[in-house]
């Protein structure tokens, strides 16, 4: 199972669901080979119903669809989809935060606070909003039917645009790719995708950038904010990582999705006496709430809550024999864990009106009577209990400290105060630059082997990594996450890291705070005067598969930084559309994409990248 995963907790996983004949993605992936040659280049059509249609790669066949549709047409707007449909989940989400916040200044949500009103004031101010004299809700309140106009078009121009250097806003204008509304990118990607519209492959990707930067710049930077200001902005925390954190004598809850308004209230909920006596009523010595994917991401950064895995440890997860309750809201949720859980005696419970699953429990979940919900989820996992299958039940015994908590905020506190420790030391070559190293898991790469070995040697070679979602996630199994890794850095991170006690991989959060990145390049920018693209740092994503990181991709090359995919987007069949993707937009946005799938490779390309920026700049070494 080593070629499937380098994580040991997941390797004995397999093996035991091999053992009592549990498929899981793996053998699904197995037995997808030889997977579509065309879905892989990206160049089938069915978006009209003359088609499907497809082009054939070896010139041989047809060069066109029945539209007259070329590969790179067809490859542009199936890009672009993707796209939309990455930006659409993240500012879905950040449009629920937005709603849950309006709602609880209006007294309407049941359980939540504005917990951060400091950044509810900042934000406020930024915003324009008269903040003097004026209670937190009344604020609040007008705050998010200002955040809710970002979502449509009245405004012109998303307001966190102007958080970026001008140079880069220059660049935007230049390139005609301003993001107007969040929603409305996204639904121009659907319009100008439909048969008989846009057939520029340029024109398309411009296009593209531009809905991911409302995504980057919007949608997402929502979601991190108005999460702050509810839930509080993260500080430096520890707690632990990986299937060892579940209990053999507790209620194993695992949450997993995105939403923190959700996973925010269940562990709010298993404080509940009443139910921690009802617990221990059925035998069991506590209740334990573990997080997943993203939404675990959001609970860790902000209490530390144990995290049971990234993305491909989900059916794993189950496989334990001791989940007595999966909680799921959106997105990164296989569909196949109903029946791996129908195995086990495990509920998966859905609670979203917009993502239900057939053979999951579905006990929705709204704001206004969120903490009852949350109280009768635990309470379902807690009678669940008993039913355990005593002889099913193995839990590895894998689990790693973590470090996380490094909001904007807290990255500042911990340099005491300002950005300057941090500049001076790339200045002087102590940090040699700045990796963001991002995204998923993807059954096509060993489990976690991408994110380790490029997190791994970009640490050693003095480049500090920055770290969300499931990557972070893989590093923090790796111990990655502590300050005592400081001794796998080189020397001059290295010292640096000890020096301020900090890991030299930064916990930044889930996918969505990728914003929170946004925010600290564009800070360092605007310290040196320069662009984003003129910056030592660089972007990795070694095992993404969503959508949601394709848009990602989208705004982090729009933004500047320089972007190595560790998976082979769907693209390649249109020629003239990977040349651009690859190096036509660096002339346009300053960065390009880079596809690596060895890891080796992707680090040399991003220590060339960081080392061409450092020289231009005029630093050192
Ligand atoms: Fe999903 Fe966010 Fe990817 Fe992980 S990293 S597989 S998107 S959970 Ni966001
Ligand atoms: Fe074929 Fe064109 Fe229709 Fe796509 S839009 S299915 S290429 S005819």
């Amino acid at each position: 199972m080593g070629e499937r995963s380098v994580d040991q907790a997941s390797i004995k996983m397999l093996k035991k669901a091999a053992q009592e004949g549990i498929e899981t993605a793996w053998e699904r992936y197995e037995k997808q080979q030889p997977q579509c040659g065309f879905g892989l280049l990206g160049i089938c059509c069915r978006n009209c119903n003359m088609g499907p249609c497809r082009i054939d790669p070896f010139g041989d066949g047809p060069e066109e669809g029945i539209c007259g549709a070329t590969a790179d047409t067809i490859a542009a707007r199936n890009l672009l989809r993707m796209i939309a449909a990455g930006a659409a989940a993240h500012s879905d989400h950040g449009r629920d935060i937005v709603t849950t916040l309006w709602e609880t200044a209006a007294g309407e949500a049941q359980g939540y606070q504005i917990k951060d009103e400091g950044k509810l004031r900042s934000l406020a101010a930024e915003f324009g909003i008269p903040v003097e004299g004026r209670s937190k809700e009344e604020i609040a309140r007008d705050l998010a039917r200002e955040a809710m106009e970002e979502f449509g078009m009245v405004k012109g121009a998303l307001k966190f645009l102007e958080r970026a250097p001008q140079k880069r806003r220059e660049v935007w204008q230049k390139a005609g790719i301003v993001p107007r509304g969040i929603d409305r990118e996204i639904v121009e990607c659907m319009h100008r995708t439909h048969m008989g519209v846009d057939n520029d492959y340029v024109n398309l990707v411009l296009h593209g950038v531009r809905t991911g930067l409302s995504d980057g710049w919007g949608g997402s930077m929502f979601a991190t904010e108005f999460s702050d200001i509810l839930f509080g902005t993260p500080e430096p925390v520890r707690g632990r990582s990986n299937l060892g954190v579940l209990k053999e004598d507790q209620v194993n809850i695992i949450v997993h999705g995105h939403e923190p308004t959700l996973s925010e209230m269940i562990v709010l909920a298993a404080r509940d006496e009443e139910l921690l006596a009802a617990a221990r009523e059925k035998g069991a010595a506590g209740i334990n709430i573990c997080g997943m994917c993203c939404t675990g991401n959001e609970i860790l950064m902000r209490h530390g809550v144990p995290v049971a895995g990234n993305f491909l440890q989900q059916e794993l997860a189950v496989v334990t024999g001791a989940v007595d309750a999966m909680v799921v809201d959106v997105q990164c949720v296989m569909p196949a864990l109903t029946g791996v859980a129908g195995c086990y005696h495990t509920k998966i419970i859905s609670t979203s009106p917009k993502a239900r699953f057939e053979g999951a429990e579905h006990i929705p979940f709204d704001e206004h009577h969120a903490l009852d919900t949350a109280r009768k989820i635990v309470q379902i996992a807690v009678d669940n209990y008993p039913r355990r299958k005593k002889e099913f039940v193995r839990i590895p015994e894998e689990e790693m400290e973590y470090m996380a908590g490094f909001s904007v905020e807290a990255v500042l506190k911990a340099l005491g105060g300002s950005l300057n420790p941090l500049l001076d030391a790339i200045k002087a070559g102590q940090i040699k630059g700045i990796a963001a190293v991002v995204g998923c898991n993807n059954p096509k790469i060993p489990h976690d082997r991408g994110h380790l070995l490029l997190t791994e040697k970009l640490i050693k070679s003095d480049v500090l990594v920055v770290q969300t979602g499931c990557a972070a996630i893989a590093c923090a199994k790796a111990g990655l996450l502590l300050p005592e890794a400081a001794a796998q850095a080189g020397p001059g991170l290295g010292a640096v890291c000890r020096a301020l006690g900090i890991p030299p991989v930064l916990h930044m959060g889930s996918c969505v705070d990728i914003s929170r990145i946004l925010v600290t390049a564009a800070a360092i920018a605007n310290a040196l005067g320069v662009d984003i693209s003129d910056l030592p740092v660089a972007g990795a994503a070694p095992e993404w598969m969503s959508e949601k990181a394709v848009s990602i991709g989208a705004y982090v090359v729009g933004s500047g930084v320089f972007t190595v995919l560790g998976s082979i987007p769907p693209v390649l069949g249109g020629k003239k559309l990977t040349e651009l993707l690859t190096e036509g937009a660096r002339s346009v946005l300053g960065a390009s994409f880079a596809v690596e799938t060895d890891p080796e490779k992707a680090v040399d390309l991003i220590l060339e990248h960081i080392a061409a920026r450092r020289k231009a700049l005029g630093l050192e070494g």
